[in-house]
């Protein structure tokens, strides 16, 4: 049985939601501001029947106007974007993964147009990614032709998997199920074939199944 998105609510997506909100909150404060001070500033200075055009140009300005200013003012507004940029990704465990003792690495590599997963014990897996709950997933990403992009829409976590590199993404799930997997960069012809699942069991029921692994041999459905 598949999840919707919404029936999954693991850390990463309440802090998401949270961020979410406040940024819609915060939003909609500063365009209410600039907004009414926009419109007042319009009726306030509006031209009236005996009323002079105040003369605004100033000969010193030359064309560019006062160019300084504007710089300043774009460097002062960048880097008021790029820090709560930064403490947004910061704050949601996107720039530092977190880890725990008994956090889970696997190894996920795509390839058009699969993915597979290799455990610490040697298995790989080429149709599942199966994890137990409540527990930090940490996941190595890489890619063994194009960039491929590493999709569970249940769990709002995404991370490119490129050819050459590994790169990180992390998730705790938090409810048992099945959870569609997709790759999010168009990758080829088979890209929407690309799908996985993301089985999800309870800590004992994961601890069997992993212990039931036949370690190095890769199931049906292999390359
Ligand atoms: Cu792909």
């Amino acid at each position: 049985m598949l999840y919707s998105p919404l029936d999954a609510i693991p850390p990463t997506v309440a802090i998401w939601t949270t961020l979410s909100n406040w940024y819609v909150i915060f939003g909609t404060a500063a365009g209410v501001v600039v907004t009414a001070y926009m419109v007042y500033q319009i009726m306030k200075n509006r031209v009236k029947p005996g009323r002079e055009v105040p003369a605004y140009h100033h000969e010193e300005e030359g064309d560019w106007g006062n160019w300084k200013g504007v710089v300043l003012l774009l460097c002062l507004t960048g880097s008021v974007l790029a820090f709560v940029e930064y403490q947004t990704f910061a704050s949601a465990s996107l720039i530092t993964i977190p880890s725990a003792p008994n956090s889970l690495h696997v190894e996920v590599t795509g390839r058009q147009y699969q993915w597979s997963f290799s455990y610490p014990n040697g298995y790989t897996d080429f149709n599942n990614l199966t994890v137990p709950a409540n527990q930090i997933v940490i996941l190595n990403l890489t890619s063994a032709d194009v960039t491929h992009g590493f999709y569970i829409p249940a769990l709002s976590v995404a991370k490119d998997a490129q050819p050459g590199i590994t790169t990180q993404m992390w998730f705790n799930a938090t409810q048992t199920g099945v959870f569609p997997i997709e790759c999010r960069q168009l990758c080829g012809v088979g890209h929407t074939l690309m799908l996985s699942k993301l089985v999800v069991l309870s800590p004992a029921d994961y601890q069997k199944w992993y212990s039931a692994l036949p370690s190095t041999t890769a199931t049906k459905g292999g390359p």
